[in-house]
């Protein structure tokens, strides 16, 4: 069925979760929605809040642009606007922004009669920055703990914190979640290239079938996962990557506040070893 013979037939009105009917349109190639209007509003706000805080800032590099959070003292009361007052209700947008669009991608799904992964995908990235300037911050017991929105500063932010735990290397959540962005692009590398190398030959050479897929892994390392296997690995792979970024990140202060090397002392406390 061509592209725009398909838009026809699945173009219609219901499946919203909210709003029914209201903003159940398209606007050129976007979907609307109650929550596309969410979004626009939430990612409008929270954009121009930061222009104002460039504005009432120190520098228009974009490098440089920085909007703080509160001070410590602050706790997890509210601070005045330019004092990290700005911060908090940014990040009131983003979460209201990353979760209207989220809602919105769960609504196409509805529309189309397919799965919930994408939006289950995306909710674990949506956690992640959560777990960063929510439920840290709020475990910790201030708005202080979150990070900077700029782009340098976000970064010291990470190398601070990072440091603050002495070796952050050392912090086994950290390495799982490390292997598994390493595993993700490994997984997505050999995709790519196995699926390029079977369905897009040279000129004058027949497209493969998938078995040419399995049995070039079945040659290789004596199994092959699949063609639909591939694509649940690579999502399974992708997902623990964010959950276990987020889990390295709430255990850095709430449950560990030491460097992360001394966390490794109950390997040399095992009664095991001979002395
Ligand atoms: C390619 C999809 C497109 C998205 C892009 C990002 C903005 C920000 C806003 C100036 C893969 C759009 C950027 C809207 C502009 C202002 C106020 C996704 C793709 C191109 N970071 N981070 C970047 C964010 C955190 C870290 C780049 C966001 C944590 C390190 C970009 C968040 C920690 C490095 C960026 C976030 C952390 C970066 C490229 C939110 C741990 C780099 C991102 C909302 C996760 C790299 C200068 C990219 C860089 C980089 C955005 C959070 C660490 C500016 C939106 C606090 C170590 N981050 N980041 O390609 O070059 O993502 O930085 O949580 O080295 Mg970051
Ligand atoms: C948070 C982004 C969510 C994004 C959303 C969408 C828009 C719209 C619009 C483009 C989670 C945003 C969308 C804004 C854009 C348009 C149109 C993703 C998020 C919802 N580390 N480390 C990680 C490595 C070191 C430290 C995670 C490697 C040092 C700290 C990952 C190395 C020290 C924190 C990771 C390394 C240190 C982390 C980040 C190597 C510093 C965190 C990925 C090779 C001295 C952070 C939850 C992530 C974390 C984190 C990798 C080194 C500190 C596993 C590979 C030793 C403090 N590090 N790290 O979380 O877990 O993505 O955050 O050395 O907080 Mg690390
Ligand atoms: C899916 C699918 C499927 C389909 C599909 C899709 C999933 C069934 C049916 C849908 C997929 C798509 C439509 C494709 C979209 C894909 C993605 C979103 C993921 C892939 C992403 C990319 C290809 C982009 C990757 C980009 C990378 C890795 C780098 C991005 C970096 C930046 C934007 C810069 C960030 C850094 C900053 C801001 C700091 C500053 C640093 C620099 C700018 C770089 C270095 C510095 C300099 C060189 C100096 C200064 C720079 C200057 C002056 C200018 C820079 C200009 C720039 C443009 C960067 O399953 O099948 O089909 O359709």
């Amino acid at each position: 069925m061509a592209l725009l013979s398909f838009e026809r037939k699945y173009r219609v009105r219901g499946g919203t979760l909210i709003g029914g009917e209201l903003f159940d349109f398209w606007m050129g190639p976007f979907y609307v929605g109650f929550f596309g209007v969410t979004t626009i509003f939430f990612a409008a706000l929270g954009t121009a809040l930061i222009i104002y805080g460039a504005a009432i800032g120190p520098t228009w590099n974009p490098w440089l642009i920085s909007i703080a959070p509160p001070d410590i003292s602050y706790g997890l009361g509210l601070a005045p606007l330019r004092a990290g007052g700005l911060w908090q209700i940014i990040t009131i947008c983003a979460v209201g922004a990353f979760s209207s669009w989220a809602l919105r991608e769960v609504e196409i799904c509805r529309k189309l009669g397919i799965g919930y992964h994408v939006p289950f995908a995306f909710s674990v990235a949506i956690f992640a920055y959560v777990s960063l300037v929510v439920i840290r911050p709020m475990l910790m017991g201030a708005w202080g703990f979150g990070f900077p929105y700029g782009i340098f500063s976000h970064l010291d932010w990470v190398s601070n914190t990072g440091y603050q735990y002495l070796h952050f290397h050392y912090n086994p959540a950290h390495m799982l979640a490390v292997s598994f962005f390493f595993t993700t692009a490994l997984a997505l590398g050999l995709h790519g290239s196995l699926v390029l190398s079977a369905v897009n030959p040279a000129a004058g050479e027949d497209v493969k079938s998938p078995e040419y897929e399995d049995t070039f892994f079945r040659d290789l390392i004596g199994y092959s996962v699949g063609t639909l296997g591939i694509h649940r690995v690579g999502l399974l792979l992708a997902l623990n990557a964010g959950f276990w970024s987020a889990i390295c990140i709430i255990l850095s202060g709430p449950f560990w506040s030491r460097g992360w090397p001394e966390w490794w002392t109950w390997w040399l406390n095992l009664p095991i070893w001979v002395r």
